[in-house]
């Protein structure tokens, strides 16, 4: 992306050219949520405001033009991300229901005492808790992947915790903190090799990287909407069909059903099975259209836009007395988290805020890799496809006022 490809899309997001404290706004907190584009709002406002209606059940017009758009989205999604066809696509509230929705279904059907879940240090707490209920519920071991020194698994490491108990293994593609970009191809075929299923968390890849999941090998996949452009409240369970097929339903209630009655209930096909209550329609069609803002770009030249990115905010930030980059790995995405010497990364985001730049700060949901860097907190700047070297130079430049303020 050229300068002016980059201005000229930067329109395309009015809230970037809005203020704070009288600051032009600098957004860096994308690995929270991205901002949405003009487009991915208006399909979300047309919807509401020309084919609102329930979907899967009304016989009439908007009924069945809003279930169009729905079942349109599903294989948008399946086209995105490779999947053999759209009955493996699951639509949920975001990453963490999707991941909760394997722990809970296929360890309900396929996990029993003294089995193995395999996560890893940086994982988030969307990817460990889960499996913490179920370790209390079945009885299940939860083994760790340790982390490297320089943010990355330790394969070895994994390779050594993989046995015939192992049942599940399930890591992020890319680090919410590190930005490291794991391995999963080859750990996927690792996790095969004995039997087990391989689960990916891609909250962070899916936005940055074009996700395939037949190459990827995985079993299931998870995502969230609004880290990619697209609305909140909306996400994605991919799960291969033969597995989806032999699970249990996550929840009970309408839209998941064949028949019911007080004798016995039988349940609907895939994915509706998975799909309780009324989904999420309006959200499906903006994540419809932030798909299609994201293919329009290229995720390949949003990928290489953002490695710029992130090779110059390496390169800035490195060069700033006192700062330390935690996670170094060659292979790593749009996250820059770091600490100034001993100042509270609280304090080096609110001051950072009063410049205008929006950065995250604290545990960012990883509070297991927190420990294992030995500190409480880091604060964190992570890049979009809108973000520019300038607001990277504003960043460094705005990280020394602060250092010198103590
Ligand atoms: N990370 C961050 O600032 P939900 O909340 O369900 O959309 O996504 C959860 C989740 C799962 N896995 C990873 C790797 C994630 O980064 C996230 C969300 C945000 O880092 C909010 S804590």
């Amino acid at each position: 992306m050229n300068p002016t490809e980059l201005d000229h899309l930067r329109t395309d997001f009015p809230i970037l050219s809005s203020q704070v404290y009288g600051k032009p706004l600098i957004y860096l907190d994308n690995a929270a949520t991205t901002q949405k584009p003009r487009s991915v709002v208006e399909a979300i406002s047309t919807s509401y405001l020309t084919t609102n209606a329930n979907v899967h059940r009304g016989v009439h017009h908007l009924s069945q033009a809003a279930t169009e758009l729905h079942e349109k989205a599903r294989v948008d999604v399946a086209r995105f991300i490779g999947a053999a066809n759209e009955r493996e696509i699951v639509f949920t509230r975001g990453t963490t229901e999707s991941i909760n929705l394997i722990a809970s279904a296929y360890g309900e059907v396929f996990l029993k005492a003294g089995d193995e879940v395999v996560v890893s240090e940086m994982e988030h707490h969307s990817n460990i808790v889960p499996w913490q209920l179920l370790q209390q519920k079945k009885g299940i071991e939860l083994k760790v992947i340790p982390v490297t020194d320089d943010g990355r698994l330790d394969l070895e490491a994994y390779k050594n915790l993989l046995s015939e108990r192992t049942r599940v293994v399930s890591v992020a593609y890319m680090s919410n903190v590190l930005g490291t970009i794991n391995p999963v191809r080859d750990m996927a075929a690792a996790a095969h090799d004995c039997g087990a299923v391989f689960v990916v968390d891609a909250a962070q890849s899916v936005p940055h990287l074009p996700t395939d999941v037949e190459a990827l090998g995985c079993d299931f996949l998870a995502f969230s909407a609004h880290k990619m452009y697209g609305p909140t409240g909306v996400g994605v369970l991919y799960g291969r069909e033969a597995l989806l097929d032999q699970m249990p339903p996550y929840q009970g209630g309408g839209e998941m059903i064949s028949h019911v009655s007080f004798a016995g209930t039988t349940f609907d096909r895939l994915p509706y099975k998975f799909e309780a209550g009324t989904p999420n329609f309006i959200g499906s069609v903006g994540l419809s259209a932030a798909i299609d803002y994201m293919e329009r770009i290229g995720m390949d030249q949003i990928a290489s836009h953002e490695a710029r990115l992130t090779r110059y905010a390496l390169e800035r930030l490195g060069a700033i007395e006192g700062l330390t980059v935690y996670g170094r790995a060659p292979e790593r995405g749009a996250v820059v988290s770091f600490n100034v010497g001993q100042i509270h990364h609280l304090d080096i985001g609110t001051l950072l805020d009063r410049l205008g730049i929006a950065v995250r700060t604290g545990h960012h949901c990883a509070e297991p890799l927190m420990r294992r860097f030995g500190v409480e907190g880091m604060v964190r700047a992570s890049f979009g496809l809108y973000n520019t070297t300038s607001e990277i130079d504003a960043l460094a430049e705005g990280i020394e006022r602060v250092r010198r303020m103590f």
